[in-house]
C-alpha cells in the first residue's frame, strides 16, 4: 500500500467549473453519465488528466463530443488517463456502470434497507464516477435522477430542485442544481420510498427555507426532536456566530446503514437513523443529546466545511476540529455549559490521550496516511476542537468571533488550509499567537507540572511550570507547546481574588480589565520552564489551575489532598470542583490497585466518602452536575496511568469502590432514587434530564450491593418506567448482577422492544459490555442472533465495539476476548473495510499489557496480517500496531 504525504501535496493540472451528473437507477446496475468543463490550471498547458475511479465499469469517455479511441486513454482499476487533452477549456463526458445493490463498503452509492443512498466522504466519489476525487477540486453540480416511480417515489440530490416529471416505462425524473461550488465528496443522492415531515424555518434576514427529514413512513413521528434540533441550530448559528442558510431547502435523510454518525453533504445531510430517530419510550436521555449535536454538527458544516472547504485531507480537523468546537458550544448554549465541558473533557480523556500516547498517534493535522478513512479519529475531531477553543480561551469570545469573521470574509468559497484559520485568527486581533502552529504538527500529550510557594514576607505567590511533550512514532524529540493555563486563586474562605499583575521573565504585567482586577486570568506558558509570580497576595491561596480545561494536557500539580477537598467544596469554576473530585478518585484508585496488587486488605478513605456525600446532598447544585461528580474516573483512565495497564487490578478495585461507596451512602442514595421519580411526561430539557441522571447514577451504585431490597426496587422501576431512559438504567441496574432474574428481565426487554431495532442495539450493547466473567460465550451466542447482521455498522458497533470497552472481557487473561475480536475483523474486512479498520485499533496498545496479554494480542494482530486481501484500511492500522 501506498502512504501519502503532506509535504507531497501538489495543486491540480486541471480544474473543473460544471458538472453535471445522470444517473439512471436500476435493479441490478445503475448507469452514471457525467459531463464536466475541464480548464487548465496554467494556461496553455495540457498535460495528461488522471481521474480516480475505483473498481469501475468504464461505458465511454468522449472529449469534445468525440468519443475517444482506445490509444487516447488508459483505463485500470484505480484511474482512467487521458493522455493528452486539448489545450484551453473542454468538455469531458464520460459513461460508468455501478452495481449499488452489491456494495457492503457503504461508500460510493449503496442501498441501505431498500433505498439508494450515497457517501461520498472521504474518496467515495470515485466508486461512484471517474473523476478527479480531492477537494480543491470545487464545481457547481446539476444531477438528474431517473429510476422506477413506484420502486423510488422519492429522488433526491443537493441543491435547488428544478423540475420533475414521468418519463416512459413507469420511471419518473428529478433534476436537481445546487448554485454553490462544491468538492465531490458533498455530492449526495437519495432515492427510495420515504416520507418527510416538512417545517419552515425563517432565516433573520426574512427567508423562508423548507426543511424535510426523510424516513420511512413509520419513523416519521420519530422526526419531532430532530426537527426542534435543527431549528435551534439554524438560530444558534445567526445568534453566535451571525451566519445564515444560503438555500431555500434544507434535506435530512436518516438510513439505517451508515458507517458513521452522519454527513453534511450540501443541502441533503444523510445521517445514521440512530441520531435522528427519537421518542421517549425508544430514546434514551443521551440520544437525545446526542441527536441534538450531530444535527447541530452537521448543519454547522454549511459553513465550516461547505462554504470554506479543505484544501486537502490532510486538513480535515479545519473542518472536523472548528465543527466539533461550534457544535460542542451550541449543546452547551442548550443545556448546562458545566456538564457538557465535564462530558467532552472525559471524552478526550478516554479516547483520545490513549490514541496520542499509542502507537496510531498522529497530529492534529497529521503528516501522512494509507487509507484517509482511518483518519477520522478522536485526535483529528476532539484534540482538534480543543485547538479551536484555545483560540477562544486565548482570545475571548469576541476576539474569537473577529477571527471567525475574517476567516469566512477571506476563504469563502475556497479550499484553504490550517495556517489559514490561524493567520485569520492571529490578524483578526492583532495577536501574537508564538508557537501556537505546533498544536497542528506535535503529536502526544503534553505533560504539564507546577510547583507553587507562596512568601509571606513578600506576599508573593509563585507558580513553576515545566512540560514535556512526549515521544510519538516518527517524532522522538518535541518542541515546547504554547499552553493557555486559565487560572485563579481561592482564599482560606473559599473566594477567588482579586488579581492586579504578575511577573513573567521579571516584567510586571498588568492583567486588570478596564482598570478592575480580574478573578480568573489566562497564563500564557511556552517554553520548557517557566516561572509566573503574583504581587500583594495577602494569604496563602490554594490556586485553581487549568480552569475549564483551557488546555489539552495532562497536568500534575503539589497540590495536597486537603487543597483537592478544599476545591471540590469551593472553587468558583465548577468544572475545576469536578476535576478535583476526579484528581482525588484517581490517586486513591490508584493506591488501592498497588495495594490489591500486593494482595493487601482494601480499605476506602472515609475523607473521600464524605466528600461524596456532601456533593449527593447539597441541594444548590445542579442534578447532572451531582451525577458527573459521584461517579468515579473509568476503568481506561486507570490503566491508563499505570506503567503496565492491569484490567483485574483496575476492575476489582472500582467494583470494591462502588460497593463500599454504595453501602456507606445507602440511604441517600435510596432517597434520591425516590425523590428523582418522573412526576410529569418526559421533557428533553436540563432540569429534567438531570434528575433521571442523578437517579440513574445512584440507581446503579445500589445495584453493585447484591441485596434483595434492591433488586425489588430495580424491578419497580423497570416494569414503573415511563420513559427508555429510566427503563434502561433499571434495566442495568438489574443486568448487573448475574442470575435468573437478569435472564428474564433481559429476555423481556428484548420480547417488547424487538421491532425497534434501534432499541435492540442496546440490548445487544448492553450485553457486550457486561463484566460478568466469560461474557464472551454470551457475546458470540448474541452474533448468530438472529437481530444480528454483521452488515450493519450498528450492529457491529453494540456488539463487537460493546464488548471491546469491557477492559476485563475483552482483555480475559485466556485470549479469548482477543481471539474472538481478531476472527470478527477478518470477517468484517471482507465486508466493510472502515467498520473492520476501526474496530482493529482496540488491539493497538497491546504493549501496554503483562507479557501473557501482549502475546496473545500480537498473535491476533499477526494473523491479520497475514489474511489474504486484507484491505488498507485494516493493513494500515494492524501494520501500525505490530510497528
Ligand atoms: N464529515 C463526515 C465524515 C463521514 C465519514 C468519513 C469516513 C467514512 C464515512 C463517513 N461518514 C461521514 C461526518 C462529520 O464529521 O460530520
Ligand atoms: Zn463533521
Amino acid at each position: 500500500p501506498k502512504e501519502i504525504f503532506l509535504k507531497d501535496y501538489k495543486l491540480p493540472d486541471y480544474y473543473f467549473d460544471t458538472v453535471d451528473l445522470k444517473f439512471s437507477l436500476g435493479e441490478e446496475k445503475t448507469i452514471v453519465s457525467s459531463k464536466i468543463t475541464v480548464f487548465p490550471r496554467v494556461e496553455g498547458s495540457s498535460p495528461p488528466l488522471v481521474l480516480d475511479g475505483h473498481d469501475l465499469k468504464l461505458i465511454s469517455v468522449k472529449v469534445n463530443s468525440e468519443e475517444l479511441k482506445d490509444k487516447d486513454f488508459h483505463v485500470d482499476s484505480r484511474h482512467l488517463t487521458i493522455s493528452s487533452p486539448p489545450t484551453g477549456t473542454f468538455s469531458l463526458e464520460i459513461v460508468t456502470e455501478i452495481y449499488p445493490q452489491k456494495n457492503t463498503s457503504l461508500e460510493g452509492l449503496y442501498k441501505s434497507s431498500g433505498n439508494f443512498c450515497t457517501q461520498c466522504e472521504a474518496e467515495g466519489f470515485r466508486k461512484i464516477t471517474f473523476y478527479q476525487d480531492r477537494p480543491d477540486i470545487m464545481a457547481k453540480y446539476s444531477c438528474w435522477v431517473e429510476g422506477d416511480k413506484s420502486l423510488y417515489p422519492v429522488l433526491l440530490s443537493n441543491g435547488n430542485l428544478i423540475e420533475q416529471g414521468d418519463l416512459e416505462g413507469g420511471k419518473h425524473f428529478a433534476l436537481w442544481e445546487d448554485p454553490f461550488k462544491k468538492p465531490c465528496y458533498l455530492f449526495a443522492l437519495v432515492a427510495g420510498q420515504l416520507e418527510s415531515r416538512d417545517d419552515i424555518f425563517v432565516t433573520r434576514s426574512g427567508r423562508k427555507v423548507s426543511l424535510r427529514i426523510w424516513t420511512p413512513a413509520q419513523d416519521l413521528p420519530k422526526t419531532a426532536h430532530a426537527m426542534f434540533a435543527l431549528k435551534a441550530a439554524m438560530k444558534w448559528d445567526e445568534d453566535v456566530f451571525g451566519l445564515e442558510y444560503d438555500l431555500d431547502l434544507f434535506n435530512i435523510v436518516a438510513v439505517p446503514d451508515f458507517d458513521m454518525g452522519a454527513m453534511e453533504n450540501k443541502s441533503l445531510n444523510i445521517f445514521n437513523s440512530k441520531l435522528v430517530l427519537a421518542s421517549p419510550e425508544t430514546a434514551s436521555d443521551a440520544d437525545y443529546a446526542a441527536i441534538l449535536g450531530v444535527i447541530g454538527h452537521e448543519y454547522f458544516h454549511n459553513w465550516t466545511g461547505n462554504r470554506v472547504t479543505c484544501r486537502d485531507w490532510f486538513q480535515l480537523s479545519l473542518k472536523e476540529g472548528l465543527t466539533v468546537f461550534r457544535d460542542q458550544e451550541f449543546s452547551s448554549d442548550m443545556g448546562s455549559r458545566t456538564v457538557k465541558r465535564i462530558a467532552d473533557v472525559s471524552r478526550l480523556r478516554n479516547y483520545q490521550f490513549p490514541q496520542d500516547a499509542g502507537p496510531m498517534a498522529h497530529p492534529v493535522r497529521p503528516h501522512s496516511y494509507i487509507k484517509m478513512d482511518n483518519f477520522y479519529t478522536v485526535t483529528v475531531y476532539e484534540k482538534g476542537a480543543e485547538v479551536v477553543r484555545m483560540y477562544k480561551t486565548l482570545m475571548g469570545s469576541q476576539g474569537f468571533r473577529k477571527g471567525m469573521n475574517l476567516y469566512f470574509k477571506r476563504h469563502d468559497g475556497q479550499a484553504v488550509t490550517c495556517e489559514d484559520f490561524f493567520a485569520a485568527m492571529r490578524d483578526a486581533n492583532d495577536a501574537d499567537f508564538a508557537n501556537f502552529l505546533q498544536w497542528y504538527s506535535q503529536a502526544g500529550t503534553p505533560l504539564v507540572k507546577v510547583t507553587s510557594s507562596y512568601n509571606a514576607e513578600a506576599r508573593t505567590f509563585s507558580l513553576k511550570f515545566s512540560q514535556e511533550v512526549p515521544p510519538t512514532p516518527g517524532q522522538p524529540v518535541k518542541e515546547p507547546m504554547f499552553i493557555p493555563v486559565a487560572l485563579g486563586l481561592l482564599d482560606s474562605a473559599g473566594k477567588d481574588m482579586p488579581l492586579f499583575s504578575v511577573y513573567h521573565d521579571g516584567i510586571l504585567k498588568s492583567i486588570t480589565s478596564n482598570n478592575q482586577p480580574v478573578y480568573s486570568t489566562v497564563l500564557r506558558v511556552t517554553k520548557k520552564e517557566e516561572e509566573f509570580v503574583f504581587p500583594n497576595i495577602i494569604e496563602q491561596p490554594v490556586p485553581s489551575i487549568l480552569r475549564g480545561y483551557s488546555a489539552p494536557i495532562r497536568f500534575e500539580s503539589d497540590l495536597s489532598e486537603s487543597d483537592l477537598f478544599f476545591l471540590l467544596a469551593h472553587d468558583s469554576d465548577e468544572f475545576n470542583r469536578w476535576e478535583a473530585g476526579q484528581i482525588l478518585a484517581r490517586k486513591l484508585m490508584l493506591s488501592l490497585v498497588a495495594d490489591f496488587q500486593q494482595k493487601k486488605p482494601l480499605a476506602l478513605n472515609p475523607k473521600f466518602v464524605h466528600g461524596l456525600r456532601s456533593i449527593l446532598c447539597d441541594s444548590s447544585l445542579d442534578k447532572e452536575f451531582i451525577a458527573k461528580a459521584i461517579t468515579l474516573p473509568g476503568e481506561g483512565e486507570i490503566m491508563d496511568m499505570m506503567e503496565v495497564a492491569d484490567p483485574d487490578a483496575v476492575h476489582a478495585v472500582r467494583s470494591f469502590m462502588r460497593k463500599q461507596i454504595a453501602a456507606e451512602l445507602k440511604a441517600e442514595f435510596l432517597t434520591t432514587v425516590e425523590n428523582n421519580r418522573s412526576s410529569e411526561e418526559y421533557v428533553f430539557n436540563h432540569p429534567n434530564m438531570a434528575r433521571r441522571a442523578l437517579k440513574n447514577v445512584a440507581l446503579a451504585y445500589l445495584a453493585s450491593l447484591e441485596d434483595e431490597e434492591i433488586t425489588k426496587l430495580e424491578l419497580h422501576e423497570y416494569r414503573t418506567a415511563t420513559n427508555m431512559t429510566e427503563q434502561f438504567a433499571a434495566l442495568a441496574a438489574i443486568a448487573h448482577n448475574p442470575g435468573k432474574m437478569r435472564d428474564e428481565v433481559l429476555a423481556d426487554f428484548y420480547n417488547k422492544w424487538q421491532h425497534d431495532f434501534l432499541v435492540v442495539n442496546k440490548w445487544f450493547a448492553l450485553q457486550a459490555m457486561s463484566d460478568i466473567p466469560g461474557n464472551v460465550e454470551n457475546v458470540r451466542n448474541l452474533f448468530n442472533h438472529p437481530a444480528f447482521d454483521l452488515r450493519n455498522p450498528n450492529n457491529v458497533y453494540s456488539l463487537i465495539g460493546g464488548f471491546c470497552g469491557s477492559p476485563v472481557n475483552f482483555h480475559a487473561k485466556d485470549g479469548s476476548g482477543y481471539q474472538f475480536l481478531g476472527e470478527m475483523v477478518v470477517q468484517l474486512d471482507k465486508i466493510n473495510p472502515r467498520v473492520a479498520s476501526r474496530r482493529v485499533s482496540a488491539f493497538s496498545r497491546w504493549r501496554r499489557y503483562d507479557e501473557t496479554r501482549q502475546t496473545l494480542a500480537k498473535a491476533q494482530l499477526e494473523m491479520i496480517m497475514s489474511t489474504n486481501g486484507l484491505s488498507e484500511n485494516v493493513f494500515e492500522i494492524a501494520s501500525k500496531s505490530l510497528a
